[in-house]
């Protein structure tokens, strides 16, 4: 089975609060149709989660956030969620909505739950969940990041590749030239200048990405803006972006 994280930024514009990219969604989702293998998708909040959490000044650190930036942050969510929902059943893909909810408790993945996404996958559905504002228990609340959630499921799943498409072409060795590092060895990436959000940006997907292929997973970064990238590295074909490769697979 395969995991795939939509990155926020390449399904909706992050410069523009609540600002789907329909094009970009529509077109990823006729690339997937082509996938033969089972996948669940992870998406993240783009302009629609991170813009709230930033005006109510949410975090990935459980705190006591108000109950109303709980509620508005899922309920963008939601939305967010179903312009993904709507273009998939509009491309005749047929996915399973998974709120984080449904998985996690607290901070802490429902193993029992987790290995039913699987089922779901295996039985011609697309599981879909994304980041969330989540209850942590004691009258806290945080964000989970998308990218947090790709190496819950990693773990627990193993599944073949992961797979992170973002707006850009893969990780660059140094941001003005645009470098792409084709393969990430074990060299730290300097992030420095990276953008960041609230869940941590690029730094945040970089660091899951090598606690991944530690487990022994190939993880790629693709840019979603050339969807078919994405087939080419289901594919193990000629592939154009960064790779993580998983660390038993050396
Ligand atoms: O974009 C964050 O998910 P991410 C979700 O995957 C929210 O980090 C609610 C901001």
């Amino acid at each position: 089975m395969l995991l795939i994280k939509l990155g926020g930024s390449i399904i909706s514009d992050k410069e523009r609060p609540l600002s789907p990219r329909r094009r970009n969604i529509n077109k990823i989702a006729q690339v997937l149709k082509k996938v033969n293998e089972p996948f669940a998708v992870i998406h993240g909040g783009g302009s629609f989660g991170h813009y709230w959490s930033v005006v109510y000044s949410m975090h990935s650190k459980p705190a006591k956030y108000s109950s109303r930036s709980v509620s508005v942050v899922k309920n963008s969510m939601v939305e967010l969620n179903k312009i993904i929902l709507d273009a998939f059943l509009n491309n005749k893909l047929n996915p399973y909505c998974l709120p984080p909810t449904d998985f996690i408790i607290g901070n802490r993945p429902n193993v029992k739950k987790v290995k039913e996404i699987e089922k779901i996958a295996k039985s011609s559905f697309i599981p879909i969940t994304y980041g969330d504002a989540l209850w942590f228990g004691n009258k806290k609340s945080y964000i989970l990041s998308g990218d947090k959630i790709m190496t819950i499921l990693a773990k627990i799943l193993r599944p073949r590749l992961c797979i992170f498409v973002l707006n850009v072409d893969g990780l660059y060795s140094d941001l003005k030239t645009k470098k792409l590092i084709n393969e990430l060895k074990d060299e730290k990436p300097s992030l420095s200048q990276a953008k960041m959000d609230v869940t941590g940006g690029m730094k945040r997907k970089v660091e899951e990405a090598i606690t991944i292929a530690k487990m022994g997973i190939d993880v790629f970064f693709v840019n979603g803006n050339k969807p078919q990238r994405i087939l080419n590295a289901i594919k193990s074909r000629k592939f154009e972006g960064t790779l993580f490769r998983g660390k038993d697979n050396e």
